[in-house]
C-alpha cells in the first residue's frame, strides 16, 4: 500500500470477500456521493450490482467517529463480515476509500468485468497524514493539456492521497486561463506552445470543471500566475506591460529568465489586480501562487519592490500568497507559503531560512529529488537534467524534516512534486515521468517517518505495477524495481 498507513494491524483468521450480493452503505449524506462513486468503480470490474443504501452495508462509509484523527484521518476495518471506513469528515472517508481500493486485488482497476475473487486479508488501519500539503504541479503552459487530460491526471494522483493540484497556468510560452478583462491573454497569448504548435487555454467553464472534479477527489487547485518573469505571453499580448512599450513576439522555445513585467509602471499593478481578482474568483482554495522564480532580467531592487506589491494584490482578494523561494528575499504577508525548489545550493537554502525567519512556512520541491521532469537516468528519452538524474530511489530517499539546514521541522507544510512540460507534449509522456516517482513523494508527505524505508518501499511499489497495467497507465518500468 502507498502511502504506508500510520498504523496497521492484521486480523488473523479474518478475510473479507466482496460477493455478488454486497451493498455499499453510507450513514450520512456527506459521504453518499463518495459511496456512489466507489460503487460505480467497483461495478465495472466486479460486474456486481452493488446497490448504495443509507445506513450500514457490506462496505460502510461513515463520518460518525475517528474525531481524533483530524480532517484527513480515517479508520478502516476489514473482516469476514464487512468493511467499515470511518472518518471525522467526508474528506477522511475519501482518503480511506483510496486505501480500500489498494487493499483489493489489482484487477479491481480493470475497465471490464474480471473473475475475482475479491478478497482482503483481515486488517485494521488507523491513519492520518504527516503533512497537510501534499501536492503535485502540472505545467500546462509549455504544453497545453485539455480538461479531460487534467481530469485523468487528477484521478490518478488522487489514489496516492495527493491533496493539492498546483497548475502552472502562465509562462513565456502561453497564457492558459481566461481573464475577461484582458481577453488577448488567452486569445493571442495562449495560441501557441513549445515547438510552435497550437496551444490552448481554459475558459471559465473549463476551469470550473477542473476545480469541481479536483474537489470531488478532495484535491484543492492552487493556480499559479507567474510574475514578474516568465511573462512573455502576457507581454506579447499587451505591450503596455513592457518597459519600452514594444510587444515581443510569441515565444515557443524553452529558454527561461528573459522576460519581465515592467515593475515600475502603475499599469502593471492594475493588470495584476484584475488578473488576481478573476483568478481568485475561479478558485475554491485559499492560495494563489504568484510565481516569482527566475526573474533574471528584473533588476533586483525592482524585484524587491514588485513582490510585496503583487503579494498585497493577492491578499486583497482574500487569498494567501504562495510563491517560489526567490520571493523570500522580499517582505512577505502573513500566511505566505514559500515553495523551495533548490537543490543543495546555499543561496536557495538561505532564502528558505529567510522565509521562515519572517514567519512563512515551506512546501518542499527540491529539484534534485522531487522534480518529475528530471530524467530517471542517462537513457530516459524525455525530460531535462539540469538538477541531475532523479532515480526512483533518489526521489524517495530523503527526509523533508531535515532537508534544509537551519529550518525547523515545524516550518514545513509538506511536499510537492512539480512536472514541467518542456519535453512532454502528451499525457502518455506525462504518465511516464510521474509514475513511478510521484507515489514516493506522496508517501513522504503522508506516512510517518518510521514507516519510510527504501527497500521495503521498493517492494510495495512493485505492487502498483499491475494496477497501472489495469488502468492503462504508461509508467516507467524502472530497473530499480522488481516489477515481477
Ligand atoms: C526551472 S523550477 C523553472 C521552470 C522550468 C524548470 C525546468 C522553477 C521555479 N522554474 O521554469 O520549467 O526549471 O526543470
Amino acid at each position: 500500500m502507498i502511502p504506508h498507513p500510520a498504523t496497521q494491524q492484521p486480523l488473523p483468521d479474518e478475510t473479507f470477500t466482496l460477493t455478488p450480493d454486497a451493498s455499499i452503505g453510507s450513514t450520512d449524506s456527506a459521504v453518499r456521493t463518495i459511496a456512489e462513486r466507489l460503487a460505480a468503480q467497483l461495478r465495472r470490474s466486479t460486474g456486481f450490482g452493488l446497490p448504495v443504501r443509507t445506513g450500514a452495508g457490506t462496505i460502510t462509509l461513515s463520518t460518525d467517529g475517528a474525531d481524533s484523527l483530524g480532517t484527513e484521518g480515517y479508520e478502516l476495518r476489514a473482516d469476514s463480515s464487512g468493511v467499515t471506513i470511518t472518518g471525522a469528515t467526508a474528506e477522511g472517508v475519501f482518503r480511506g476509500v483510496t486505501t480500500l481500493r489498494q487493499l483489493l486485488p489489482a484487477q479491481i482497476e480493470a475497465a471490464g468485468v474480471q473473475d475475482g475473487p475479491w478478497e482482503i486479508a483481515g486488517t485494521t488501519i488507523s491513519d492520518a497524514p504527516r503533512y497537510g500539503y501534499r501536492g503535485v504541479m502540472l505545467d500546462v503552459t509549455r504544453h497545453f493539456f485539455t480538461v479531460d487530460q487534467v481530469k485523468r491526471f487528477i484521478e490518478l494522483v488522487s489514489r496516492y492521497k495527493i491533496n493539492r493540484l498546483h497548475l502552472h497556468l502562465t509562462d513565456d510560452q502561453g497564457w492558459r486561463i481566461q481573464v475577461d478583462s484582458w481577453p488577448r491573454l488567452t486569445e493571442y497569448g495562449g495560441s501557441l506552445q513549445v515547438g510552435g504548435g497550437a496551444g490552448g487555454a481554459y475558459t471559465k467553464a473549463d476551469f470550473a470543471e477542473i476545480v469541481r472534479y479536483a474537489g470531488e477527489h478532495y484535491i484543492t487547485v492552487v493556480p499559479e500566475i507567474d510574475t514578474p518573469g516568465h511573462t512573455n505571453a502576457a507581454l506579447a499580448s499587451y505591450p503596455e506591460l513592457t518597459a519600452d512599450g514594444v510587444a515581443p513576439e510569441l515565444y515557443t522555445g524553452t529558454k527561461v529568465g528573459f522576460s519581465s513585467l515592467a515593475s515600475g509602471k502603475e499599469r502593471t499593478y492594475e493588470f495584476l489586480a484584475d488578473v488576481f481578482r478573476e483568478v481568485a474568483e475561479q478558485t475554491s482554495g485559499d492560495l494563489v501562487h504568484l510565481g516569482g522564480d527566475e526573474a533574471h532580467v528584473t533588476p533586483h531592487e525592482d524585484y524587491l519592490t514588485f513582490v510585496p506589491k503583487a503579494a498585497q494584490l493577492v491578499v486583497d482578494q482574500g487569498k494567501r500568497v504562495m510563491g517560489w523561494h526567490e520571493i523570500a528575499d522580499a517582505p512577505l504577508p502573513a500566511g505566505t507559503i514559500v515553495q523551495y525548489w533548490g537543490t543543495e545550493d546555499e543561496k536557495a537554502q538561505a532564502l528558505a531560512v529567510k522565509a521562515v525567519e519572517q514567519g512563512a512556512t515551506l512546501v518542499l520541491s527540491p529539484a534534485n529529488r522531487a522534480y518529475l521532469d528530471m530524467k530517471y537516468d542517462e537513457d530516459t528519452p524525455l525530460g531535462l537534467q539540469w538538477a541531475g538524474l532523479v532515480s526512483v530511489e533518489q526521489s524517495y530517499d530523503w527526509n523533508p524534516a531535515t532537508l534544509i539546514p537551519g529550518v525547523p521541522a515545524t516550518a514545513i507544510d509538506g511536499v510537492e512534486a512539480p512536472l514541467w512540460t518542456e519535453t512532454l507534449d502528451d499525457l502518455a509522456k506525462v504518465e511516464y515521468m510521474v509514475f513511478p516517482r510521484l507515489p514516493g513523494i506522496a508517501e513522504l508527505g503522508w506516512s510517518p517517518e518510521s514507516a519510510l524505508d527504501w527497500k521495503r518501499y521498493r517492494d510495495r511499489l512493485a505492487g502498483q505495477g499491475p494496477r497501472w497495467e489495469a488502468l492503462g497507465v504508461n509508467y516507467h518500468r524502472s530497473a530499480e524495481i522488481d516489477w515481477a
